[in-house]
């Protein structure tokens, strides 16, 4: 197998999964945006996005949560997206929740602003604006959620929702777009997801 990769929201999400799992895959280091555009990488993957896993017999999966999928059934321990159906159902909940509610409003702000990606959006700044002022709110909520004392999003264990979690916050950080300092229980979740090791990854 091999990981295609940059630095990068989508591609940390699935290097964080990997290092969770305690595995290792080699990775090829591209550009954004001189590899993704080229010819050469949308013969791999048409959209010209990573991140992409290629497997040992040449299949290629794109689209960072399905290659996280990927990996839980090829790896199962130690299980992310839960053993039995309600687990299941109750993390892919708190996974969509945290991608939708939250890493989507830092991923739009980062598409409709950066001159990274002029030449392949047509950019609004009053909507990358708009994402700006709704991300607040977005951490009192989650602040509300956990506000039951759980350690992890989705409750006692480390999971998956996590791992979305931890993609937002490279993300406030690239883009000092911080948690407010009075979401109490969600600045707690941050400062423990930063003393794991796959922080790093
Ligand atoms: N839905 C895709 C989105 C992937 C994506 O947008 N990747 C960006 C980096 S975060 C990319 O590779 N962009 C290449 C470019 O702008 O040329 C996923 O979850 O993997």
């Amino acid at each position: 197998m091999k990981l295609y990769n940059a630095p990068s929201g989508n591609t940390k999400r699935v290097r964080i999964f990997i290092a969770e799992k305690g595995i290792e895959i080699p990775r090829v280091d591209l550009d954004i945006p001189a590899g993704t555009r080229s010819t050469e990488f949308r013969k791999i993957n048409s959209l010209g996005e990573l991140p992409v896993l290629e497997l040992d017999d040449g299949q290629v999966i794109t689209e960072s949560l399905a290659i996280c999928r990927y990996l839980e059934a090829a790896f199962p321990e130690p299980p992310l997206m839960g053993r039995d159906a309600a687990e299941q159902g109750h993390i892919e909940m708190w996974s969509q929740r945290i991608y939708g509610q939250i890493f989507m409003p830092y991923g739009l702000f980062v598409r409709h602003s950066l001159s990274l990606f002029a030449d392949i959006v047509d950019q609004v700044p009053a909507f990358a604006e708009a994402q700006v002022k709704a991300i607040p709110e977005k951490w009192s909520w989650l602040d509300r959620e956990i506000s039951d004392g759980r350690p992890f999003i989705a409750g006692e264990a480390f999971t998956m929702a996590d791992v979305h979690g931890m993609t937002v916050l490279m993300l406030a950080d690239a883009f000092d777009l911080p948690i407010p300092d009075h979401c109490d229980n969600v600045n707690k979740w941050a400062r423990a997801m930063r003393t794991r090791s796959s922080w790093d990854a």
